[in-house]
């Protein structure tokens, strides 16, 4: 077998990948021309490339590492439980220490009467377990009718049949037959796009409206959950106007629809809370956890379940499960990474130091000439790019080319951040320091400059009508 190592030359690696690797969600024959970025190895808030360059990771991997790169003790874990049980399963009345205890720790940290723990091997897995969870769950309440789901448009709750048709992306819809049927879509909270003259907290009252309407259409029979995201991530970082939640809340209790918080994201510390249900106020029946739950070092996700859904699944055989559920390994790193957000305080880090220093930062990236505002809570942000700050106006070319454009001038100042469509994105490790705050700063607000200056250069500051 020959050896492929970071030894080889970039191109050699790059060519090797676009042969034989497919990436998620990209053109692979855009990819080829391009040559993907090979990423070497990483330390705190810093990756490195093939290159040597030093990029300040402003998405922390991809929303999940939450306790920056390089922590000894999840290497640690990972190594220890190897040692000890690579593997076992969960099935057939079996059980190990890693899942036992990383369910017990998840039901202390959990909001109250939220004290069962569905193991998966990502957000996508868990959710999908949710929507057969819900449905056993009515059904075996001698209400099988009540098996309708309802979502929001530009959600993201994973790529799997069953979360990607809950998921609200058209785009993926496109694809390969979603959404599955009794999945709805209502409107998303996004005041910033879609909120017009509306003030924030009246667009807030009508979006949460929507889903009394769509309940109402349905036949509040019929309607098992409503999933949502405290904060949407991928679709934005759309932080609902705060009249949103508590009409959500106030609608789901009338008619007996239950909540889904997909906390993937938003769990483990990114809003401030162990988790953003919490910071919005929702008193969810399941939350859905992937990501921050290992800070990505190791594949595991899972569902919160409260006590009520338990026990009427743990009456019956829930015939469902995954070959990694509970994987000893994730268990034990996932465990480790929650050791280290206790013991290190980074809750408190957060709210006293990252969070205020993040918002000073993006404040005053908000008031460049091509940012139109900021979306912020914790340490999930966006701020959407506009070619006319005073009305939020979108470009007039193609949605995505002036984020993209960004995106790549963050990189030449070697910064990772995401775009969204025109808006980029901020979801740093949450252990960022101030000082590497400043240093985010410096580079964003340098890609910023380039960017504007880019679009002045090329006539694209042309506002839609
Ligand atoms: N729910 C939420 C809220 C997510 O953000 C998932 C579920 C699915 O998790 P898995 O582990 O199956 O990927 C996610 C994942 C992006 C991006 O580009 C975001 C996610 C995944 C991939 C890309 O922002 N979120």
């Amino acid at each position: 077998m020959s050896i492929i190592s970071n030894n080889l030359p970039t191109a050699e690696l790059q060519a090797l990948d676009a042969a034989h690797h497919m990436h998620p969600f990209t053109t692979n024959d855009e990819l080829k021309e391009r040559g993907a970025r090979v990423i070497t190895q990483a330390k705190g808030v810093y990756l490195q490339d093939s290159e040597g360059n030093q990029i300040l990771d402003a998405m922390a991997g991809l929303w999940c590492v939450n306790v920056g790169y390089g922590r000894q003790e999840l290497i640690d874990a990972a190594t220890r439980q190897m040692q000890e049980l690579p593997f076992y399963n969960t099935f057939f009345n079996t059980t190990h220490t890693p899942a036992i205890a990383l369910a017990a720790e998840l039901a202390k940290l959990a909001p109250e009467g939220l004290n069962h723990v569905f193991f998966a091997g990502s957000g996508s897995e868990a959710n999908d377990t949710n929507l057969r969870m819900v449905r056993t769950y009515w059904a075996e309440k001698g209400q099988p009718q009540k098996s309708h789901v309802i979502s929001r448009k530009n959600a993201y709750h994973g790529s799997s049949m069953g979360s990607g048709s809950m998921g609200g992306m058209s785009y993926m819809h496109a694809q390969g037959g979603m959404p599955i049927p009794g999945i709805h879509h209502i409107g998303q909270p996004d005041w910033w796009a879609e909120g017009g003259d509306h003030t924030p907290e009246a667009f807030g009252l009508t979006r949460a409206q929507e889903l009394e309407a769509k309940i109402l259409e349905l036949g509040a029979e019929n309607v098992a959950a409503f999933i949502a995201e405290p904060v949407q991530g991928a679709g934005g970082v759309i932080v609902p106007p705060s009249t949103y939640w508590p009409e959500i809340q106030r609608i789901c209790d009338k008619y007996d629809v239950l909540i889904i918080a997909d906390e993937v994201i938003c769990g483990f510390g990114r809003t401030g809370n162990w988790f953003g249900s919490t910071t919005m106020g929702i008193k969810p029946h399941i939350m859905t956890i992937a990501k921050g739950l290992s800070s990505g070092y190791a594949p595991i996700g899972g569902s919160i379940v409260c006590d009520e859904i338990a026990e009427v699944i743990n009456a019956v055989e829930f015939n469902h499960g995954y070959t990694y559920s509970g994987h000893p390994v994730c268990a034990a790193v996932a465990l480790a990474n929650l050791r280290v957000l206790q013991d290190d305080n980074v809750l408190d880090h957060v709210r006293n130091v990252a969070a205020p220093a993040l918002k000073d930062a993006l404040e005053k990236l908000a008031d460049h000439p091509v940012v139109g505002g900021l979306n912020l809570c914790g340490m999930m942000a966006s701020l959407p790019l506009t070619p006319q700050k005073e009305n939020r106006a979108k470009f007039a070319m193609d949605q995505g080319t002036a984020g993209f454009m960004c995106r790549e001038r963050c990189f030449a100042n070697n910064l990772v951040m995401r775009h969204v469509g025109d808006r980029m994105i901020i979801s740093p490790p949450l252990v960022i320091t101030a000082e590497e705050i400043d240093i985010f700063h410096t580079r964003a607000k340098a890609a910023l400059d380039d960017t504007y200056k880019a679009l002045k250069e090329g006539d694209m500051l042309k506002a839609a009508t």
